[in-house]
């Protein structure tokens, strides 16, 4: 297991390490008011890195004042949308001019392998600005010819809500502050957000990134801190007008009733139990290494990961075996180590869980056909995990396990409506894939799965343009593409009788 090497890393995060960290409120950084702390750890190494502030319900609402002071006084609705673009679009190109920088610190937060950092999270983020920050000068309400009798002129305007919050998980920290704050930003909104507790590094430095790019104080604001303290309080918050959150469906119910005090608009991305359809037909080599990847990558850890594949039964050995095989050549460890491609679990508390669904699945009769263990003695690994022969009632496949672990189904039918039903029969709807040669199949079976995402020949499918968000018990609203803006605007009639 390596221990990073602080030597290795760029200067500019020895140093961001090296700091006394603190939240960024009205464009200064201040300390939280009751002094607590959290302690930030690698979860490759147990190593404590560094030390944020545990913001409480105080400093959310020092960050809720001022983002109302810069929403309804401040320098940032007076910008032209052309300046609000323009600005938007130049955090973009810093989040690119630092990604390596970036990558290392998300590695180091979060566990993963630097390659996926580098070509996914970061990557990702920058898009988000650059997209979004299109829209400043893209919105527009329309005239609308009414059938009330008499000369009218009616027409509708897009305002931004307000205050947006927003409350983030640590699977993809900087890319998941990307989805809420560029379209936050792009509408006209300003913005508090609470990271997740567990990887608060690149907030605190994508802060430092705002203040560069000119962003007016209190247009964006950063609070670490833990969920049940700081994260509630912003739900919670009557001054907030829009809550948007990212986690786990219990915590996301909590939110929405937080929400109701004051009506807030809610958006909620939460989790998922994502089929992978492989039929007869399919390029099997491709559909073997995609369905691994599916559910390998980030450890699992993903709100889309495909963590059921249904194989059809004349393929369903072939695609046990090759997945399994793909599973076992994966190379565990510390994530800025070159040559490893599977990281940790992100704590060791999410380890105990991830490991007793492994045991739950033993005890209802699934075959542990490869991994099932944790490995080392040091930071939170878990072996990628193959169960077969698991069946539809079985709790590791129907609860959300966010892990590296895969249940494996045979299904016997050809007849597209049998196949959309095992595919739908889960209370979440976030993703699904179809693996076929035969396109015509695959965008009928993409027509009856019901999930926000369906990806043919490909899964986790996810991209700055395109709508993402969930059926069911997976969430309300969508993230990204034009229909974000939908999210953070409110639509406001004029009409005026000639
Ligand atoms: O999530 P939480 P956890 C799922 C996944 C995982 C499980 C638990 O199944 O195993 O959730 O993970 C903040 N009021 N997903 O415990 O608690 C918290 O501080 C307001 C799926 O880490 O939902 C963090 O910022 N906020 C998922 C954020 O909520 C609260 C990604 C997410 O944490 C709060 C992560 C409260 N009462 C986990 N309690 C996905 N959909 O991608 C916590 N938080």
């Amino acid at each position: 297991n390596v221990i990073i090497n602080k030597q290795d890393l760029f200067p500019a995060n020895t140093s961001f390490l090296a700091k006394e960290h603190k939240l960024f409120i009205g464009g200064k950084w201040v300390e939280s008011k009751a002094g607590k702390s959290i302690p930030v750890e690698d979860p490759a190494t147990q190593e404590v890195v560094t030390h944020v502030p545990a913001g409480e319900k105080e400093d959310i609402d020092a960050a809720v004042k001022a983002a109302r002071k810069a929403f309804e006084e401040g320098a940032w609705p007076n910008l032209t949308s052309l300046e609000r673009s323009k600005m938007i679009w130049r955090l973009g190109d810093l989040l690119e001019k630092h990604a390596d920088e970036l990558a290392q610190l998300e590695v180091i937060d979060t566990g993963k392998p630097l390659a996926f950092a580098q070509t996914v999270d970061i990557p990702f983020a920058t898009s988000m600005f650059h997209y979004m920050s299109g829209w400043p000068t893209r919105l527009c309400g329309e005239q609308i010819p009414v059938t009330t009798p008499g000369d009218w002129h009616v027409y509708s305007t897009r305002e931004p809500v307000g205050v947006a919050g927003a409350i983030i998980p640590w699977n993809f920290p900087l890319n998941m502050l990307s989805w809420k704050v560029a379209p936050a930003l792009a509408a006209g909104c300003t913005v508090v957000l609470k990271p997740a507790e567990q990887t608060p590094l690149t907030a605190l430095r994508f802060a430092e990134l705002a203040q560069e790019a000119g962003f007016p104080d209190g247009v964006i604001n950063i609070v670490t801190g833990y969920g049940e303290t700081a994260g509630a309080a912003l739900a919670e918050h009557e001054d907030v007008d829009k809550i948007a959150f990212t986690g786990s469906t219990e915590v996301g119910k909590m939110i929405a009733r937080a929400a109701t005090g004051n009506l807030k608009r809610v958006s909620l991305e939460l989790g998922g139990k994502s089929p992978a359809i492989v039929l007869p037909d399919a390029d099997l080599q491709m559909a073997i290494e995609g369905t691994a990847n599916a559910i390998f990558f980030n450890q699992g850890q993903v709100c889309t990961a495909a963590s059921r594949l249904y194989a059809h039964k004349d393929i369903y050995d072939q695609v046990v075996e090759g997945v399994a095989k793909i599973a076992d050549s994966l190379t565990l460890g510390h994530g800025l180590d070159p040559n490893v491609n599977h990281g940790p679990l992100i704590s060791q508390s999410h380890r105990e869980r991830v490991a007793s669904y492994v045991e739950i699945g033993r005890e209802e009769g699934a075959d542990v056909v490869t991994g099932g263990k944790t490995v080392g003695n040091q930071g939170h690994f878990m072996a990628p995990t193959v169960l077969a022969r698991t069946s539809p009632d079985m709790r590791v496949v129907r609860e959300e396990i966010f892990g590296p672990v895969v249940c494996v189904q045979a299904f016997d039918d050809d007849d597209l409506d049998k196949i959309a039903k095992i595919a739908n029969d889960t209370e979440y709807g976030l993703a699904a894939s179809v693996w076929t040669q035969n396109l015509s199949k695959a965008h009928l079976l993409a027509r009856k799965i019901k999930a926000g995402t369906v990806s043919i020949n490909v899964h986790n499918f996810a991209d700055a343009t395109a709508p993402f968000g969930g059926y069911k018990k997976s969430g309300w609203g969508r993230e990204m593409g034009r229909e974000v803006m939908d999210a953070y605007t409110e639509t406001k009639t004029i009409a005026a009788m000639l």
